[in-house]
């Protein structure tokens, strides 16, 4: 810039200096001085302002660039506030979404705490009713308050040998017969699973009528069965109570076992096929409430098969659960 304004400076004395030659001289002189003086300033000129012409030039283009990186910068400006706002939107959404999260969990409980009313009225009486439980649809369950009193439901029946219990694993997994007051059944393993998968203990009672009508009672404060994957492991029994002798405990901890699937503790045999049965098999069991109904070799029973008599055949067996009710 300071030598563009030299030449500006240098150019206008020169021409004032030319100016004054033709003003004192211009008489005296003859034309072809003038014109190589004119020539000469001319040509002085040209050097002069040649490069201010290529800074106008380069100017021109600085000029251009600028006005495009202040149009960027614009949309550089809209697009920032634009992401400002998304952002706001998603900050938003996220809100949102935790409100709707609570509300359902609200809602859940909501439900729960009806189906747990809804439930507790019918424990108070016996008979069929409908029951929900996590992971299952609704399902039919057989209420009994004659046996042990009430809130009790029977998982399986045994009455009058109209039903088969040597059933194949899915049978077992699914339940089977007829569940009403007067059917035999089994209600399957799956939803027993399921139901004794509470936050409470749950209780087992078992009563067995004998061929001489003795009447035993086997009544565990723990009873808990795992899931399909675990083979519906009997995983406890609790504490055991009532009249009978503790049959079952040589069961606890044993996997599931059908003539479909040899879960059992017997390295050479499947003990469901030994006994026509489907049960919690060690290798094998001291109890048999799945055998076959008055069957002289395989009847219900409750003790070791060794000491089995006639009298210890059972001619109708209930076992039923209902969770546990503490005092904590
Ligand atoms: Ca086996």
């Amino acid at each position: 810039m300071r030598n563009f304004l030299t030449c500006i400076l240098l150019t206008c004395l020169y021409q004032r200096v030319i100016s004054n030659l033709h003003s004192e001289y211009a008489d005296d002189l003859n034309c072809a001085v003038a014109k190589r003086l004119e020539n000469q300033c001319a040509s002085y000129c040209y050097q002069v302002i040649k490069p201010f012409i290529q800074i106008t030039h380069e100017c021109h283009q600085k000029d251009a660039k600028i006005a495009d990186l202040i149009e960027q910068l614009a949309k550089y400006k809209a697009a920032e506030s634009q992401n400002k706002e998304l952002l706001e939107i998603t900050a938003n959404l996220v809100d949102i979404k935790e409100m709707i999260s609570e509300m359902k969990t609200q809602l859940n409980k909501s439900h729960n705490v009806q189906e747990n009313e809804h439930n507790t009225q019918n424990t108070l009486n016996s008979g069929l009713k409908m029951i929900k439980v996590p992971g299952l649809e609704v399902f039919p369950v057989l209420y009994n308050n004659h046996i042990a009193g009430p809130g009790w439901i029977v998982i399986q029946q045994r009455l009058n040998g109209d039903q088969s219990f040597y059933r194949d694993w899915a049978a077992y997994r699914e339940g089977f017969g007829d569940i009403t007051e007067n059917g035999e059944f089994f209600i399957g393993l799956e939803k027993l699973h399921r139901m004794l998968s509470t936050n409470q203990p749950n209780e087992l009672y078992i009563r067995m009528e004998h061929v001489n009508k003795i009447v035993r009672i086997a009544h565990y404060d723990n009873f808990n069965v795992g899931d399909e994957v675990s083979g519906y492991k009997l995983l406890s029994l609790g504490k055991h109570l009532g009249n009978s002798t503790d049959a079952l405990r040589r069961n606890e901890k044993m996997k599931f076992t059908t003539f479909d699937r040899d879960n059992d503790a017997h390295i050479s045999s499947n003990c469901a096929q030994i006994q026509n049965d489907g049960w919690w098999h060690a290798a094998c069991s001291d109890s048999n409430l799945n055998g076959i109904y008055n069957d002289a070799k395989h009847c219900i029973y409750w003790n070791s098969a060794k000491l089995k008599t006639n009298g210890d055949c059972l001619t109708s067996v209930q076992i039923l659960i209902k969770p546990k009710i503490t005092l904590d």
